[in-house]
């Protein structure tokens, strides 16, 4: 598809169901939802101390992890917006216990939608940029009730994956299995504007992303990967690296859309029984195909991320993601391990 300028997300959805009959119109309704929630995200983040949305609600999400009150109004804006449009079964998310299924007040669809409201939580405060993520799924034929059985699917059956940055740009950036391509936020217009249309992640890099302070608990072939690449030109790699880490997903995940790079949250040894910090469902399966989609690969050191049945919707996972020929590189060290 070729674009003129000043493309909206509403037209380039339109066009995607019209021409291209590549998504369903509950599915093009879906996801001009869910960035006109990510807009009104981006305006709850941009007024910070004054809105009075900084600092923590003092209550804790089912992870036990204690919540900022923008993980809490992040949450809301998504399912207020959502729950009435009759284009969903149910929603999941990464601050709440249980799924959501939409009232009974409200029509039924037949998509399922899981996000995390406010990813980066611990960038909130300091001014960093922080984001929300999503994945769409389609509830399985059959069975009246929507069950949280519904939603473990493996990220291959996602049939549309997002994340919105609140950065020095609101940039949202979308997947329907189409490439990738990414929106920004006119604040005049009051409208996403296409300004990516197709993303390639080099396959090569010199910039790796992981928190270095970890490095005691981590797994050989994790060690040997991050010590390989400090050797710079005097090691086995043959070239510097650099490394960066901002310690918001959506962040490290767009910096290596736009120029390449690996990112890694492995498993480590402070807690053997927990597969890795970030969650499958919220956070890997979306970014994994979107990474996937630009060309790029994504593991959890051994397997494909997108092929992992989840067995629970809150589920952690070990990620290993970015440009092919180093995640490949880390899967192989994991293999031979
Ligand atoms: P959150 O969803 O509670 O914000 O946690 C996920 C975040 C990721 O965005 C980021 O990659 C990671 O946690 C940073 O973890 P750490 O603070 O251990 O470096
Ligand atoms: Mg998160």
């Amino acid at each position: 598809m070729s674009h003129p300028k000043n493309i909206s997300l509403t037209r380039y959805l339109i066009e995607l169901q019209r021409s291209d009959n590549l998504i369903p119109s509950e599915l093009r309704l879906l996801l001009e939802v869910v960035a006109r929630a990510c807009k009104s995200i981006s305006h709850a983040v941009n007024k910070g101390a004054l809105g009075g949305v900084l600092g923590s609600a003092e209550s804790e999400n089912v992870q036990g992890e204690i919540q900022k009150k923008l993980d809490i109004i992040a949450n809301e804006v998504l399912i207020e917006a959502n729950e009435w449009g009759g284009h969903l079964a149910a929603m999941a998310s990464e601050e709440m216990d249980d799924i959501y299924p939409v009232p009974n007040r409200y029509p039924q669809g037949e998509y399922l939608l899981l996000f995390d409201p406010l990813d980066g939580s611990s960038n909130i405060d300091v001014n960093v940029s922080i984001g929300t993520i999503f994945s769409v799924l389609k509830k399985p034929e059959g069975g009246a009730l929507v069950s949280k059985e519904d939603f473990l699917q493996s990220g291959a059956q996602q049939v549309a994956a997002g994340y919105c940055v609140y950065g020095p740009q609101t940039t949202l950036v979308l997947t329907v299995g189409q490439g990738v391509v990414a929106f920004t936020l006119d604040r005049e217009q009051g409208s996403f504007v296409l300004t990516q249309n197709q993303f390639k992640i080099p396959e090569d890099t010199q910039e790796f992303a992981i928190n270095m302070s970890n490095m005691r608990h981590w797994d050989e072939p994790v060690k040997r990967y991050v010590d390989e690449c400090l050797q710079g030109t005097e090691g086995p790699r043959g070239k510097n690296f650099n490394m960066r880490w901002i310690a918001s997903m959506v962040a490290d995940v767009h910096r290596i859309l736009t120029r390449g790079g690996v990112f890694m949250y492995p498993w480590d040894r402070r807690e053997p029984n927990k597969a890795g910090k970030l969650r499958l469902m919220y956070e890997a399966n979306p970014m994994s195909w979107i990474i996937e989609q630009a060309g790029g690969a994504s593991t959890n050191g051994r397997e494909r991320i997108l092929d992992l049945q989840p067995t629970q919707l809150h589920e952690r996972v070990s990620v290993v993601l970015g440009s092919k020929n180093e995640v490949e590189r880390i899967t192989a060290y994991h293999r031979g391990a």
